[in-house]
């Protein structure tokens, strides 16, 4: 008897420990499951992304506390705003400028932000009112915010007292007709458009003629969002612009829209649609979120072309002139 109760506790005994085991097991390997994502989390900053770029005047002091002497940390300067999307080639021209003025104990993030300022210090503001009507032509990648920041144009054109035609050269994506009725509602403008699949240069062409015809002062023409790799469709943006510009409009302004979560491929778009419809400024919309818009950076670095307008929210009020010290600042988190 005693043997078989003794045995009777060496098994539940046993079965406890193959519980507490298996708990510990599991315990371990969701541990495992975890800490992986975790390090990945703490280490995005360092690569770039949202989080990286908020982060951006941080890690610069953070790099020169820990490696101000040595002489990597210009290369290692570089890489942190080519992180932040400012592009190779400009990261490059801005490090050689800091450092150039750079004397120990300075910040080298209020550096980083003066010189990006100054890249931008002098550049045109937003041109209309010249022609009759003044011709603006807005163009972008799909979804980059080219139809709402008309809307929002519009709207501070018609508060300030000028009167605004929109021509729906958007014939491509379905409802991008309504949309853009919507905002010309909104913003107390008048809108031309034609049936979903018309030439979207007939469009621009009978809305100039409408424009002249009620003595409007700004036409604004909405076009589609399309690829910068699709060659026929850009050659379409340079058909719109030939148009306008054989019936005698005087086209102010070609407005590149650029998201500014775009990241470094706003380079690209920014040449290709320079090539095809001759970009003359871009409006950077969603800095209201993460993205801090370095790309803009490189394209003004790269191509010369000026920021016009910033749009900060889907609504009509969210839009402002561009000011390059306070996205100078935001930039380089200063
Ligand atoms: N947060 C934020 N959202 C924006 C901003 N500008 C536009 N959006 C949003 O971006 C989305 C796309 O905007 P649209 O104006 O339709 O973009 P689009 O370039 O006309 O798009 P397609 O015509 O389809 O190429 C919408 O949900 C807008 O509300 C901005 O400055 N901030
Ligand atoms: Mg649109």
């Amino acid at each position: 008897m005693p043997t078989a109760v003794g045995l009777e506790i060496v098994v539940v005994l046993a079965l406890l420990a193959l519980l507490v085991a298996a708990f510990v097991a599991a315990r371990w390997s969701r541990r495992r499951e975890i800490r992986p994502t975790a390090r990945r989390a703490r280490r995005r900053p360092a690569r770039g992304g949202p989080a990286g770029r908020e982060a951006l005047g941080g890690r610069i002091r953070d790099l020169f506390a820990r490696r101000g002497g040595e002489p990597d940390v210009w290369r290692e300067l570089e890489d942190l705003l080519v992180r932040a999307d400012v592009g190779p080639v400009a990261a490059a021209s801005l490090v050689g400028r800091v450092r150039e003025r750079f004397a120990p104990g300075d910040d080298p993030a209020r550096l980083v932000a003066a010189e990006v300022e100054a890249l931008f210090a002098g550049d045109p503001r937003l041109r209309v009112g010249e022609g009759h009507p003044s011709i603006v032509l807005v163009v972008g990648v799909n979804g980059s915010g080219k139809t709402t920041t008309i809307g929002k144009i519009a709207h501070r054109l018609v508060r300030e007292g000028r009167t605004v035609c929109l021509a729906a050269s958007d014939t491509f994506r379905a409802a991008a007709v309504e949309q853009l009725a919507t905002w010309a509602e909104r913003a107390g403008a008048d809108l031309v458009a034609q049936q979903r699949g018309a030439d979207p240069g007939a469009v621009a062409f009978d809305a100039l003629q409408a424009a002249r015809a009620r003595r409007a002062d700004v036409l604004i023409v909405d076009t589609a969002g399309r690829l910068h790799t699709r060659t026929p469709l850009m050659d379409e943006l340079a058909k719109v612009r030939r148009v306008l510009e054989k019936a005698g409009g005087t086209i102010d302004e070609t407005l590149l829209v650029l998201d500014a979560t775009t990241g470094q491929n706003g380079i690209v778009q920014a040449r290709t649609f320079t090539e095809a419809a001759g970009v003359s400024g871009i409006v950077l919309t969603k800095l209201d979120g993460t993205a801090r818009g370095g790309v803009v950076v490189a394209v003004r670095e790269a191509l010369g072309i000026p920021v016009k307008l910033v749009g900060s929210g889907e609504g009509i009020e969210d839009l402002e002139p561009f000011d390059p010290e306070r996205f100078a600042r935001a930039l380089a988190d200063v």
